[in-house]
């Protein structure tokens, strides 16, 4: 693991509780991992991974403070939903607390909970990663989607977007526009 990243790994660990902590560092290491099967940076995967719930266990009000005050916008479905902010307030803070430049590193992390359509390799596999991690139990589909990752990513991406779709509407919860968007992109498994 490079300088920046063992930096990245202790400061996070501050801001995230135990839990949030080990599912960050299974996004971190199977996204480093994922970056190996398709032929991209390990390490730039690996940053992405580590920050990508960076702003996860801010209060929600607090969470809805720093918006203001740093201009982020919100729409309708982000103000009811306070925990689909941290995707948005976490790319906000990777650039101006951990100095990350990188605008695919920021993408990843910003899309991380809807995606977005046409999702640069990098959006896609951080995307996949949080769904599919070791920690991760609930998700329907899992064996499944874990081999569909390492074969084709798009199959992964399809597949999450359509069991994501599901657990909205059987729950009645807002479907975020940016999450239609990219179910609508990517189309039904
Ligand atoms: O932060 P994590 O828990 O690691 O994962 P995440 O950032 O993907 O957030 C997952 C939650 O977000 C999960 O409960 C499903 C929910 N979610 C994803 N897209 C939408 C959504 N919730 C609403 N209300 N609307 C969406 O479009
Ligand atoms: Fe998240
Ligand atoms: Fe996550």
């Amino acid at each position: 693991m490079n300088e920046l990243n063992l930096g990245i790994k202790k400061k996070v660990k501050k801001m995230l509780d135990k839990e949030r902590y080990q599912h960050t560092l299974g996004v971190a290491y199977l996204a480093s991992s994922l970056a190996m099967c398709y032929g991209l940076d390990p390490e730039k995967l690996f940053t992405a991974g580590l920050l990508h719930d960076c702003a996860k266990n801010i209060p929600n009000e607090e969470k809805y403070a720093l918006c203001r005050q740093y201009g982020i916008k919100l729409n309708e479905v982000e103000k009811r939903a306070p925990y689909l902010i941290h995707s948005k307030l976490g790319a906000y803070l990777a650039e101006k607390d951990f100095g990350i430049k990188d605008k695919d590193i920021l993408n990843a992390i910003r899309y991380h909970t809807t995606g977005r359509p046409d999702m640069s390799l990098t959006e896609k596999i951080v995307f996949v990663a949080d769904y599919i991690e070791i920690n991760r139990t609930e998700a329907p589909n899992l064996k499944r989607i874990r081999e569909m990752a390492f074969k084709d990513i798009d199959d992964a991406v399809r597949k999450i977007l359509t069991d994501t779709l599901e657990y909205l509407s059987k729950g009645s919860r807002p479907v975020d526009p940016t999450t239609k968007e990219t179910y609508d992109f990517y189309g039904k498994y």
